[in-house]
């Protein structure tokens, strides 16, 4: 982490993106499961901002069937960007707590207004989320960050590395290479093990004009295997083990280049007592620089 010492965590209990109801409660298990406590006792302060105000869902218009909810999602993630960017306009380290993964388009664009560029960006994640309107099949949101934020300027494409995918859809293939965006499948993971992965994915996002930029990390939750974290809308087996998701996070931590953190996709109605909020708050604090020893 970037010498910031002040850890503030922004709720977005957001389910619009997704189909499967159950991740709006997201932020509620995390603080249940003691983020806050449990970042303090790293000897760090903490600042609960509270929660990004989200419409619920039987309140408001699906509209368009290949994008449901984007207009209002958009609406949640101007005032997700405007949170994120306070932060790190005052030198803190923002952690945004989904939610489904759409929120991503808010924090990626609060980063990038915060730090007048585009930041790069790590993606963990089971999915490649970089369908657009045109080519999802399920018209559902928290399919598209990844395509959204090119085309809307948020990230550059080339500083972006997508690591755990294993549930790709056909027209998501073609976009992955078409865009240049760098992408570990489970099968990379497995032939070349996440330390080298995860080393080199913290190289290939650096802006050689400004080697020393903060990296944003957003990490899916379904990206770890269902058997370790069964509380997520759109499990696939076959994910990274809870050991690999911890060093991926150590790794990081050492890399001393994290500047913000996004976790996405808890879903407490499908987890089992909670484990999937807990081992969230774990991944976090391993981020923030907790060592075993
Ligand atoms: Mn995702």
């Amino acid at each position: 982490m970037l010498g910031a010492k002040r850890i503030e965590i922004i709720g977005v209990p957001m389910d619009l993106g997704a189909s499967r109801r159950g991740v709006d409660m997201g932020p509620s298990a995390v603080r249940y499961a003691s983020l806050g406590d449990r970042i303090r006792s790293l000897g760090l302060i903490v600042v609960d901002r509270g929660n990004v105000p989200v419409p619920v869902r039987e309140s408001v218009e699906q509209a368009a069937a290949n994008a449901r909810f984007l207009s209002v999602i958009d609406g949640v993630c101007d005032q997700i960007a405007e949170e994120v960017y306070a932060v790190l306009r005052h030198g803190g380290f923002p952690i945004v707590i989904g939610g489904d993964h759409s929120i991503a388009l808010g924090t990626l664009q609060g980063i990038k207004r915060a730090r007048r560029r585009t930041p790069g960006v790590i993606w963990i994640d089971a999915h490649a989320d970089i369908n657009t309107p045109a080519t999802s099949p399920s018209g559902n949101v928290h399919g598209m960050p990844v395509g959204l934020a090119i085309e809307r300027g948020a990230i550059d494409p080339a500083r972006v590395v997508l690591i755990g995918l294993r549930d790709v859809d056909p027209p998501e293939k073609t976009l992955i290479r078409q865009a240049g965006v760098r992408a570990y499948s489970m099968t990379d993971v497995d032939r070349q093990g996440i330390e080298r992965i995860v080393t080199d994915a913290i190289e290939h996002v650096r802006d050689p004009r400004f080697p020393d930029d903060p990296i944003h990390v957003t990490f899916d939750m379904d990206a770890v295997d269902p058997s370790e974290a069964p509380g997520t809308g759109t499990p696939v087996r076959g994910g990274l083990s809870y050991r690999e998701s911890h060093l991926a996070m150590e790794l990081l931590a050492a890399s001393e280049r994290l500047g913000s953190l996004e976790v996405t996709e808890i879903n407490p109605i499908l987890d089992i007592e909670n484990r999937t909020a807990k081992l969230a708050v774990e991944l976090i604090l391993s981020a923030l620089g907790k060592t075993i020893l």
